[in-house]
């Protein structure tokens, strides 16, 4: 039977990122999708300016109706949430809602580039880093690794920096630790970090960073893992899309990458 994961993030109604890509690639990839919406945004923050609904004060009631119909799912998907007031509600909904051997999967989704996205601050990446705790598999880039760990932000590093990162992680997570985006010897990939073992996995570097291909890597990744490939197979699959989806998205197409035609080819074949 398919898997049942349930990601929460927020939905942005513009933007080629978080729901409206987590959505048609999990199901493309047969993976029964279902979600816990944060926030509705009129855009992604990248964005010059936004709308914000929070979602945060309709959870406890939606919780309350899954309890009732007695869900519970094989996975959990995090990406983009918001607000640091979320994080107790995801515990809660961990404890609640997980189905027997379900497997936690944070993608801290705060920033990029050395720098926070817009609207977050300390106080949302300690929250984060607590909530870790919990995860089976993270999912940070280098930027939220620096954030969490306090270790300082490079642009350049080797695979010596890139491990050390990874030793100051395991102090907050007993979960396999997969550093995304890590740029080494010309080419970019994963770190990842399963007991005591680090490996990676690397492929070309593309000449161009778009947004939102965190949370692209993340639902393929996700969707590859709950289908049971292995986590070098599913880095190296999500990897692939990505860079497909780099390859396939206009050079005026500013905003987003254009996943689309790439998952069209994958249904056809
Ligand atoms: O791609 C991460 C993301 C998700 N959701 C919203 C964002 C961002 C990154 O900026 O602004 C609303």
């Amino acid at each position: 039977m398919a898997k049942r994961i349930l990601t929460m993030q927020d939905l942005s109604c513009v933007g080629q990122c978080s729901l409206t890509v987590a959505l048609p690639l999990l199901s493309a990839y047969g993976v029964e999708a279902a979600v816990l919406p944060t926030a509705v945004l009129s855009n992604h923050t990248m964005f010059e300016g936004w709308s914000y609904l929070d979602l945060t004060p309709e959870i406890q009631h939606i919780y309350s109706f899954w309890q009732k119909n007695g869900f519970k799912f094989d996975g959990f998907l995090l990406g983009y949430l918001g607000k640091k007031e979320l994080m107790d509600l995801a515990e809660e909904c961990f404890d609640n809602f997980s189905a027997e051997g379900a497997k936690i999967i944070i993608d801290p989704a705060f920033g990029d580039n050395g720098k926070l996205y817009g609207g977050f601050d300390g106080a949302y990446v300690e929250a984060m880093r607590h909530l870790i705790r919990r995860a089976d598999i993270i999912l940070p880039n280098m930027t939220e690794v620096c954030f969490m760990t306090g270790l300082g932000y490079r642009e350049k590093y080797d695979r010596s920096y890139v491990e050390r990162a990874i030793e100051e992680m395991k102090k907050y997570t007993r979960g396999t630790i997969i550093i995304t985006g890590v740029e080494l010897g010309g080419k970019i990939g994963e770190a990842i970090s399963c007991g005591g073992e680090i490996t990676y996995v690397l492929s070309e570097l593309l000449p161009r960073r778009l947004h939102g291909t965190g949370d692209i890597f993340a639902a393929v990744f996700t969707a590859e893992y709950l289908n049971g490939a292995s986590f070098g197979e599913s880095c190296a699959a999500a990897g692939d899309f990505v860079a497909d989806c780099i390859r396939k998205t206009p050079t005026e197409h500013f905003y987003g990458a254009c996943f689309e035609e790439v998952l069209r080819n994958k249904i056809k074949k």
